[in-house]
């Protein structure tokens, strides 16, 4: 009877811890326990981007009349004036073989930027001006120009400048232009300044 006894007892004590460890080994848990670790939580976010840099502040004068290009031959007329931050005045007067006239009406893009083209002096946060812009042509409205002026120093015969017009109607995207010409300059002088914007 004492061995019954203790063998129930034993029993009993294994059934309990059995149990036990069911209830602790729950299926969820053992499913829990298995997946595997969150390795989206381990890496660390990429750094903030930094923040864009402010546009250039300033304005491209051309000195004297600007010639360039061989055919056609393009003048670019004296005193011109454009800003990088569009504001007014803002000046460009282009002619070339033919008696044809481009006059700017609105430059509406303006992109200042530094290079390694040295634009000294006088200092400047840019050397190269690329533009867009609408004007009249022949007198007529609504005519494209895109071009580009680097100043690479004094004086202009290292500066270079690139023009290209369509006539009013013309898709820029699709279309010739009427004027496409690029080159260094052989007259006149391509000048970047500093500028004030506040
Ligand atoms: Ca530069
Ligand atoms: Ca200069
Ligand atoms: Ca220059």
């Amino acid at each position: 009877m004492k061995n019954l006894t203790f063998v129930l007892f034993v029993v009993l004590v294994f059934g309990l811890f059995f149990i036990t460890c069911q209830e602790a080994m729950s299926p969820d848990q053992i499913s829990q326990d298995s997946d595997p670790p969150n390795v989206e939580s381990c890496i660390e976010p990429p750094p903030p981007c930094p923040p864009p840099e402010p546009p250039a502040c300033g304005r491209m004068t051309g000195g004297g009349s600007v010639f360039f290009g061989e055919d056609p031959r393009v003048r670019v007329t004296r005193g011109f004036e454009i800003h990088c931050d569009l504001s007014d005045p803002n000046n460009l007067q282009v002619n070339w073989q033919g008696g044809n006239k481009f006059h700017l009406s609105d430059l509406q893009e303006a992109d200042c930027i530094d290079t390694d083209v040295v634009q000294d002096p006088p200092a400047a946060p840019f050397d190269t001006f690329i533009g867009v812009g609408v004007g009249r042509l022949n007198k007529e409205e609504n005519a494209t120009i895109h071009f580009t002026f680097v100043d690479a120093g004094e004086p202009g015969k290292n500066d270079w400048a690139s023009i290209e017009i369509w006539a009013p109607g013309s898709d820029p995207d699709t279309d010739d232009p009427v004027l496409s010409v690029a080159g260094f300059i052989e007259v006149g002088n391509l000048q970047a300044h500093d500028d004030k914007c506040n």
